[in-house]
């Protein structure tokens, strides 16, 4: 596939509701579109889903649009690609910036299998035809705040309840949440906000049944957390320590964990989420897909990623109304009773709003061959 076009479009969404995690809070997003643009005019849209500031990972959405106009955009213009995992090569040159260079390998794939006509689903190796969805619940100004969240989720169908926890927020929420939900599946996500030093809390954590404790400590402190997990009898669950195939063979052979978040904008697109996810398979590690708040484009690819055969617990693919009043997609993604459809057509299966995305660009760039 000739590229001809790069276009890159800052878009703003508000929340629906503002979300505090360990390191920041957030009420508006601002994600960066990317579209590939073929020789006969086939358009691949891609999305860039990274938070504003560096506390998830180092990248920015500043550092995301540099990165994709003076590096990635020129890369994908020179080579091309015949497959999309020939693009996700070509732009690994370029270290790190997992989150610029996802929004490039999800572009190739929504291009290549509108050009093909395959749903993108079936080209990722997906065997599912709907999804489980679960909710991922920030830290709350009250306890009875978070308790009214988790009763309107439940309510809704959602089939896992994720609890952001931090340092002051940790026990006494799950305590409260586990006793008024006794049998709802729930886990507490750190976002790597912990250290040894807080093994008492990780141990009382332990005993409320969790399904996991996702990131208790630095992304890097891969032995740390495998001295953990051979401590608690609740599996821990990597997202920040995992953003290369090589991380994940490193907590592997450490047992640094025994369950794995999948996300495509932290392992730099859905190529190598894909990898990720046989590679967990051939360990017998079971994953789920993580979610970055993504716009309609990019949960559309979380979707179809989660259809493969190894996401066997629920995934963050909330529909659209969870985030957002008006998605970026013509049609909203919906959830019912905690399940999410997966597209049988062409592509994405879903469109991109260009009305609406328009409206709600800041920036606009476009790069030629
Ligand atoms: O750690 O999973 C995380 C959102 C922003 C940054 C980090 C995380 C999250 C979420 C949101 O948990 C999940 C979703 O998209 O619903
Ligand atoms: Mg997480």
């Amino acid at each position: 596939t000739r590229i001809a076009t790069v276009q890159l479009r800052r878009v703003r969404l508000p929340l629906v509701h503002e979300f505090q995690t360990s390191s920041h809070a957030k009420r508006e997003l601002e994600h960066i579109l990317v579209t590939l643009v073929d020789a006969d005019g086939a358009e691949g849209w891609g999305e860039i889903a990274s938070p504003s500031g560096p506390f998830y990972s180092a990248e920015t959405v500043d550092t995301c649009w540099s990165v994709a106009r003076d590096h990635l955009a020129p890369l994908a213009l020179k080579a091309g690609f015949d497959q999309p995992s020939g693009l996700f090569a070509t732009l690994a040159k370029v270290r790190g910036n997992q989150f610029a260079r996802a929004g490039f390998d999800m572009a190739a794939w929504s291009l290549a299998t509108a050009v093909s006509g395959t749903p993108l689903a079936e080209a990722l190796g997906g065997t599912r035809t709907q999804v489980e969805a679960g909710v991922s619940l920030g830290i709350e100004a009250t306890i009875d705040d978070l308790l009214a969240q988790v009763d309107k989720r439940v309510a809704e169908g959602y089939r896992r309840v994720k609890l952001k926890i931090a340092p002051g927020w940790d026990v006494e929420p799950v305590r409260a949440v586990r006793s008024a939900f006794p049998s709802v599946p729930l886990h507490v996500d750190a976002n790597g906000v912990y250290t040894p030093a807080d093994l008492d809390v990780m141990k009382e954590l332990d005993g409320f049944g969790l399904l996991m404790i996702e990131q208790p400590y630095a992304p890097r402190a891969l032995v740390a957390t495998a001295e953990l997990q051979e401590r608690l009898s609740t599996p821990v669950c990597l997202d920040e320590s995992i953003e290369e195939l090589d991380d994940l063979r490193t907590a592997l052979r450490l047992g640094s964990g025994r369950i794995l978040n999948i996300k495509v904008s932290r392992m730099g697109g859905l190529t190598a989420a894909v990898r990720a996810h046989d590679l967990a398979r051939d360990h017998g590690v079971p994953v789920w897909c993580g979610g970055m708040h993504e716009f309609g484009i990019g949960r559309a690819a979380n979707v179809a990623l989660s259809a493969l055969p190894g996401f066997t617990l629920p995934s963050d693919v909330s529909g659209s109304d969870k985030y957002y009043a008006r998605d970026i997609t013509t049609r909203p993604i919906v959830s019912t009773a905690g399940l999410v459809g997966v597209p049988t057509t062409a592509g994405l299966g879903y469109e991109p709003d260009r009305e609406f995305i328009a409206a709600r660009t800041n920036d606009f760039l476009e790069l030629r061959r």
